[in-house]
């Protein structure tokens, strides 16, 4: 029998980017340090009952007054790129008007330090923190609120284009649009769906006008692209009722996006899902064109997939599944079809463990997007971590992430341009409406001391980022 050497390795393409990724409100605290006003999670984490524990982002893990430290912990794990969030109401407090330089400063100081340890820095503009200001004046649902992203993009861009190259105008434009203003378990924490369409089509087009104003304002190397939370969908079974509740998920959690961004339309069939609800004339003659243009890359973000069906006979109480902590549903229109575990292996998260979900998710964007390079943005798993002996041991996240990764090794053996891989995330922090209760670091963070302390995964994934490929077993 051949046998493989244990220190036999699956490479990975050379210049394959191995990073982790944060955003700001999940890890900066400081919130109301150097002109910072409050965002819509501030308001959300500070009403009562939104988020588990009354936890908020008030002090998170301090990265705000860490970030010297944090980045030595990325470059002693070897890590090669960054991604990280810039807080819109640290850099442009209202929403509108000039920005405040000591808000610009703090990210030019993490991407200088990050530049000197070596680490490409991915910058996101959106991850969910709208100025509250904004949402006083209607927040996504409305228009404007398009114009005012690509303004604070432009802000941004002029001030950190001769340093970051890479660029996410949004990230998972679905939670912000489905989570914020239809189901409402994250901020603003609205419950309409009428309104959660108007805002999905307001992320496409504010994606749209600042991906056109970053061209005009960074330099031509500059590669600018989005991050998506596409849902895996797959049906229960092939009975065609089944099969049409995968063809609602799919339109709702994915080609609402795709439609307009790659395909330069809505899809017919979503248009006409939710004519109950809207006749969709707040799309504008030109707006589709203006959404459609050039992706310079796409950025994937999976943690599980979908399982769908009809509507079953007999089910009684509430039903959550597929809707988060609420009864208010995230799929407008489509609010009666159902969402199944048909996996018992799952995560602290209660998401079931599937990594032929990530490969297949690849190869389909490489099909819907041929030549558009592609990166997984996000991926990653929470475990109840807990620190025995000053160490934490956590071989299931260990398990999770090489079966990850080995999925995506697995996609770009079958023709999957993928160029790097941010696992989710660096440090524990902040899990939206779940607080400080789930951890999904790599490095654990004791939220009374604020120590760091990498756990045995962040070893294992340091590993992997030297070598540039997996072991052949753990
Ligand atoms: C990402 O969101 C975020 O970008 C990141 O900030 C976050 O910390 C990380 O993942 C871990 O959660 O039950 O109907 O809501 C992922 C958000 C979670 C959205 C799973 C869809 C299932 C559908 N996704 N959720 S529903």
């Amino acid at each position: 029998a051949i046998t493989t050497a244990p220190t036999a390795v699956t490479r990975f393409p050379a210049g394959f980017l191995w990073g982790s990724a944060t955003a700001s409100y999940q890890i900066e605290g400081a919130v109301r340090e150097d002109g910072r006003t409050p965002s819509i999670w501030d308001t959300f984490s500070h009403t009562p009952g939104k988020v588990l524990n009354g936890d908020t982002g008030d002090v998170a893990v301090d990265h705000y007054h860490r970030w010297r430290d944090d980045v030595r912990l990325m470059a002693d794990l070897g890590l090669t790129a960054y991604r990280f969030s810039v807080a819109w109401p640290r850099v442009q407090p209202t929403g509108r008007g000039p920005a405040v330089q000591r808000g610009l400063d703090f990210y030019r100081g993490l991407v200088d330090e990050l530049l000197a340890h070596g680490i490409k820095p991915v910058a996101t503009l959106y991850h969910w923190d709208l100025p509250q200001e904004l949402e006083n004046a209607g927040g996504w649902p409305v228009r404007d609120t398009a114009h005012r992203f690509a303004e604070y993009a432009t802000l941004v861009g002029e001030a950190l284009g001769d340093r970051v190259e890479q660029w996410v105008t949004l990230n998972e434009p679905w939670c912000s649009a489905f989570l914020g203003y239809g189901s409402g378990v994250h901020a603003p924490g609205r419950t309409d769906g009428a309104a959660a369409l108007r805002a999905a089509h307001h992320l496409n087009l504010g994606h749209g006008l600042a991906t056109s104003a970053l061209r005009g304002v960074l330099p031509g190397r500059a590669q600018i692209g989005l991050s998506l939370n596409p849902s895996v969908v797959r049906s229960l079974t092939d009975d065609p009722a089944d099969l049409d509740a995968k063809r609602r998920i799919d339109a709702l959690a994915n080609r609402v996006f795709t439609g307009p961004l790659l395909k330069g339309a809505y899809p017919e069939d979503l248009i006409a899902d939710t004519a109950r609800l809207t006749d969709w004339s707040f799309v504008q003659d030109g707006d589709t064109g203006i959404i459609h243009q050039p992706l310079d890359f796409i950025g994937l973000n999976y943690y599980t997939p979908a399982i769908v069906s009809a509507p079953r006979a007999g089910r009684t109480g509430p039903r959550r599944d597929g809707h988060g902590a609420s009864d208010h549903s995230p799929w407008p229109g489509s609010e009666e079809i159902e969402f199944h575990r048909v996996n018992e292996d799952v995560t602290a998260m209660d998401w079931p463990v599937d990594p032929t979900g990530l490969s297949d998710l690849l190869l389909d964007y490489s099909a819907q997007a041929p030549g558009v390079p592609l990166y997984v943005t996000e991926n990653g798993a929470a475990y109840e971590d807990t620190v025995v002996d000053g160490a934490v041991h956590d071989p299931e996240r260990v398990r999770y992430l090489h079966a990850h990764l080995g999925a995506v090794h697995d996609a770009i053996a079958r023709g999957a341009d993928v160029r790097g891989y941010f696992l989710w995330s660096l440090l524990d922090n902040f899990e939206w409406a779940y607080g400080y209760s789930k951890r999904f670091g790599a490095v654990y963070v004791d939220y009374e001391t604020q120590q760091r302390i990498p756990k045995s995964s962040a070893t294992w994934y340091a590993q992997v980022a030297r070598n540039g490929g997996l072991p052949a077993q753990d």
